[in-house]
This record gives C-alpha cells, structure tokens and sequence, in this order.
C-alpha cells in the first residue's frame, strides 16, 4: 500500500475545496430519477473496501518518449499507486435510483468533477455501462483511502474508483454522475487518454478514430537499481528488485538474482517479465550500467487489478 503522501497526484485543472456541509452529488439520465445525495446520505448504503491500484495511462512515458517524443508529462515509473478504498458500491447507489442493469439505451455512465476550468467546463469521464453495472462488480464511490478520509488532492470528499480501469476515469470530487448513451463529451474522454499505432503524429492524429482508453495494462517495474545506476556484481549476480502481478492479479515483491543479458523473475509462472538490459557485455559486468528497464505489457482488457505496490 502506498502511503496518501507519497501516492502520486494528477490534477488537471485547479483543485477545488469542498465543504462536506454542503456537498452535493447529483444523479440524472436515462432510466433513474434524479437523485440529489448529501455526504450522509451515501452511509445508507453499504460500505465496501476494496484494494485496487490507479495507474495513469501517462505512466513510463519518459521511456515512451525514448522510442518516439509523446506529449504529456514526462513521468517515470511510479505514476501508479496502490491503495484501499473504501465507500458505497457504484451499482447499489445506481439501482436505488432506478436503473435496471437491461435499461434499454443505457451504454456509458458520465462522471464530473466539481473542478472547473476557467470557461466554467468540469473535468468529466465516462466507463461502460458493462463495467459500471456489473451486479457483481466494484466500481465504488470513495469517501476513505487506506482507512482515513480522502485527502483533498486526491477527491476529497467522493471519488469514484474503477478498478482495473485508467486512473483518468476514476473522477476526483465527483459532482455528477449521468446515465447516458454516450460517452463523456469531456476533453480527456475525447481528446486526450488515447492510444495511437507510431506512424500517426500531431500533424496526423485524428482524436475520433481511436477508443478511449480503458481497461490498462499493469505493468511491472524495476525499483531497483534505478536507470542509470552503476552497479557492481557480486559473485557474478545482481540483486534487482520490484514489483511484478501474478495472473491472479496477487501482488508479489520480487528479489531477483539473475544474470543473464537480461535479468528476469526466477518464478516461471509469473506471467510478466520485467527485462532489464545491462549495456555492457556478460563478460564485463563490472561496473556495467542498468539502462532502459522494459516491462512487457500484460494482456490487455484486464479486468480486475488488484494490488500492485
Ligand atoms: N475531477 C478530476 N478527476 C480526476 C482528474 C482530474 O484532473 N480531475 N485526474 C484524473 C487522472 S488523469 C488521474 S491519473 C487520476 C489520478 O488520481 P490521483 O491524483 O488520486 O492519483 O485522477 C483522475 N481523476
Ligand atoms: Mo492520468
């Protein structure tokens, strides 16, 4: 789990204050009607925790960027976060308003966020109405991270989490939700969190052609030793350490002592591996340099990620 403090922190437009004495969270759409919930009002549902990682899909672009410049932020390895959260389930706040899970029209339920930009637009997303409904799913609406109130960069006081889904749909001080045959007309739904194959540029991207990302591969990572780094064998071995998912999506620290021209995990069932190339030859691994740590992707449309350091 990753402490609030140091849990990564992505804001795209100012971060609002919001009182809980006068929050409001507004329902509207297809097939409900329209609900205006108080803070107090979500403790009648039942409360669930749930442990689940955001990842922004902007994570490792500074190693995307070696292959071909990406715009965005140029993060490194750790735009990614673990943490349990905790609040009412998404489906329970939903079917209490109406919606049935075969509502007819119903394909994508929109969130905003109570920050604005300065035309007075709030930040929005959307999910499909298949993993949002999911009668045995959970997407909830967080009041608590690790146990203790959402802090205010990171939603206070609703958010909704979406596990296994790119941290730009998990929608921070969550304003509205509405039921809707169609995506987020938001800027971030439309034009931005998009992937595209490398022969496309900014001079030939067209936004509308591709999908908004969703599900996002979880990617495992090498802490240590850090790009860069020098590093001095042991016994011909290096230590590397980091994290890695299992199939089964539990989470496993990983103490590597491989060398090869890679080192990969020594559990053959793991279903990643984090390649590490060392720049100098196997014969000369004395004060080699660790340069770019790879991870190959997971199966993409994974549903569920749970717990990833
Ligand atoms: N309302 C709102 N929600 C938001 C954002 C935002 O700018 N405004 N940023 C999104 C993005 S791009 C990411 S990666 C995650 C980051 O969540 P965190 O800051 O809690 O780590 O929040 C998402 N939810
Ligand atoms: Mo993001």
């Amino acid at each position: 789990m990753v402490v609030v403090d140091l849990f990564y922190v992505r804001n795209h437009l100012p971060v609002p204050e919001v009182d809980p004495a006068t929050y409001e969270l507004e329902i509207s759409g297809i097939g409900v009607k329209e609900v205006v919930l108080k803070l107090k009002d979500l403790d009648k549902y039942k409360t669930y925790t749930i442990t689940a990682a955001i990842q922004c899909a902007g994570n490792r672009r500074s190693e995307m960027s070696k292959v071909k410049p990406v715009k965005g932020l140029n993060w490194g390895q750790a735009a990614i976060g673990n943490a349990e959260w905790s609040g009412p389930r998404l489906y329970d706040v939903l079917t209490d308003a109406g919606l049935k899970v075969d509502q007819p029209g119903v394909h994508h339920i929109q969130f905003e966020g109570l920050d604005t930009d300065p035309a007075n637009v709030p930040y929005g997303a959307s999910i499909p109405i298949e993993k949002a409904m999911d009668p045995n799913g959970d997407v909830i609406l967080a009041t608590k991270m690790n146990g203790q109130p959402l802090s205010r960069d990171h939603g206070f006081p609703v958010r909704v989490i979406v596990p296994g889904v790119v941290g730009a749909r998990n929608v921070k001080w969550l304003g509205k939700i509405v039921v809707s045959g169609e995506e987020s007309k938001s800027h971030w739904q439309q034009n931005d969190y998009k992937g595209f194959c490398p022969s496309v540029d900014w001079d030939t991207v067209d936004f509308s052609k591709a999908p908004a990302i969703q599900e996002l591969p979880v990617i495992s990572g090498i802490c240590d030793p850090i790009e860069g780094e020098s590093v001095t064998l042991r016994d011909g071995k290096l230590k590397v350490r980091g994290e890695l998912l299992r199939d089964n999506f539990q989470q496993v620290r990983v103490t590597c002592l491989f060398l090869d021209t890679f080192i990969t995990s020594f559990d053959p069932r793991l279903p990643i591996l984090s390649v590490c190339h060392l720049q100098k030859l196997k014969a000369d691994y004395e004060g080699c340099m660790i340069s770019t740590c790879v991870s190959r992707l997971m199966a993409p449309l994974i549903q569920n990620v749970y717990a990833i350091i």
